[in-house]
């Protein structure tokens, strides 16, 4: 057979003989003609057979062979390519010649308007949609981008482990295992281990990984597992260098995906994408409080961190205000921080920290670190943490450390709002819920 040509390379090929391998959409079985929708992972493509056995019925096997085939069955072509303004999808057909199926599918249990919980059932055959392997090729090119900012910016790459003998956020949502004769924790975040590489004299790192969450919620921004972007940097006088690195960052990924997937998101998603300006609007937690309250209203929480209604309600004001969809909310109250947060110099009771929110939805958390060891133990004690217990950690601050920050970022919200989502359900690979470990 010839070899293979993508579906999207069709277009520029001369007409002749050509071969596409794919799955079948849609069979129009007609009398004097067949037409086969053939998708493969670029694009989709109409297959014709002209019927030869119209006066004698089942004389003609390439029409009884395309007349067996189901949707989804995966199959190669071999026909001649023509170019035809009168074809509605793409201006070319392939006439078969030959046909080899693969493999054969039976009558596939999901539709497009399956719900979600029946599409996550049977993900292998909803990520087929068209939609779906272009939020995977957009995640992929944004990643990308990130990488490279990273790579040119000199920052080292770190796998760190995800079991561990401790929490790693807090001591709840925290999944235990059976580590051999003891107990072993997934790891919630890369963060003590990212802190190491300041000591180790790394300077700059990050990491793509997953972490874990024993998150009962459901709601549609939260997963037990999620993949978790971090970056941690020495040599930071304050959250603000960490803050100025992220917006960089998130410009390199989403000028990157605007390049190159503008036009198919906006024809998917009716969603155009734009590339922030820089540098995002920031507020301070308790100035976003007033803003919210001149506003009409009262965040419910009794910590004072924002709830997700807040959150929408202050991403509306700073549309309105700066016509911006990402927003750093600055400088979080020490109640509502984890114990490595470093604190305002003369106000104890503010971090040097932020959250960002794209879209009105939390995406990130950011921080400079506590590196001062007398500072740090006596924050963890305040917390009800055990500093004997965090000994391994403590240590890193023992042998002489930088000053450093970095953030942690969840790819799947990040990705649900870019192509305006409703669930990050829709954009993880195979999501995992507390009611979903299947597939
Ligand atoms: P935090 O706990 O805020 O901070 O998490 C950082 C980001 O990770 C994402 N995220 C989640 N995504 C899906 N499902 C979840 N259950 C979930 N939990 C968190 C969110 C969130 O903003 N170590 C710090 C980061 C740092 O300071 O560097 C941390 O983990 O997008």
């Amino acid at each position: 057979m010839t070899a293979r040509t993508l579906v999207k390379q069709l277009a520029a090929q001369p007409d002749g003989p050509v071969s596409v391998s794919g799955w079948v959409e849609t069979v129009r079985d007609q009398k004097k003609v067949q037409f086969v929708i053939l998708r493969d992972e670029t694009g989709a493509v109409q297959l014709v057979h002209p019927r030869t056995d119209v006066e004698e019925p089942g004389s003609d096997p390439l029409a009884t062979a395309i007349s067996a085939l189901t949707a989804g069955t995966f199959l190669t072509v071999a026909g001649e390519l023509k170019h035809d303004e009168r074809v509605k999808l793409g201006g070319l057909e392939i006439k078969i010649g030959e046909l080899d199926v693969a493999a054969t599918a039976l009558d596939l249990p999901i539709a497009d308007d399956s719900s979600i919980d029946k599409r996550l059932d049977w993900r292998f055959l909803d990520l087929r949609r068209p939609e779906q392997n272009l939020v995977f090729r957009v995640q992929t090119t944004f990643l990308h981008a990130l990488r490279t900012w990273w790579v040119e910016h000199d920052f080292i790459e770190i796998h760190t482990p995800k079991l561990m003998a401790s929490a790693s956020e807090s001591r709840a949502e925290l999944f235990e295992v059976e580590y051999f004769e003891t107990k072993a924790y997934l790891a919630q975040s890369p963060q003590f281990f990212k802190q190491m590489a300041q000591p180790a004299g790394f300077g700059k790192v990050f990491e793509v990984a997953p972490a874990f969450r024993a998150d009962p919620s459901f709601t549609s921004r939260h997963a037990t597992e999620f993949i978790s972007v971090d970056a941690e940097m020495s040599w930071v006088d304050s959250h603000e260098d960490v803050m100025a690195m992220h917006e960089q960052l998130l410009v390199a990924g989403l000028t990157a995906v605007k390049e190159k997937h503008g036009a198919e998101i906006e024809a998917a998603f009716g969603v155009e994408v734009t590339v922030p300006a820089t540098p995002f609007p920031r507020i301070p937690l308790a100035e976003a409080h007033s803003i919210l309250e001149s506003r009409g209203y009262t965040v419910p929480r009794a910590d004072g961190d924002l709830d997700p209604e807040g959150e929408r309600r202050l991403a509306e004001y700073v549309k309105e205000q700066y016509g911006h969809e990402f927003v750093f909310v600055t400088d979080y109250a020490t109640g509502i921080r984890p114990f490595y947060h470093m604190r305002h110099e003369g106000d104890p009771t503010l971090t040097n920290s932020y959250d960002l929110l794209m879209g009105g939805v939390e995406i990130s958390t950011g921080a400079q670190r506590e590196h001062r060891i007398d500072v740090l133990v006596a924050q963890a004690r305040e917390k009800g943490l055990d500093p004997e217990e965090l000994g391994f950690y403590l240590d890193f601050f023992r042998y002489g450390v930088p000053p450093h920050g970095g953030f942690g970022m969840g790819l799947s919200r990040v990705i649900m709002l870019l192509l305006h989502q409703s669930s990050i359900r829709e954009v993880t690979y195979l999501f995992r819920g507390p009611n979903r470990l299947t597939p």
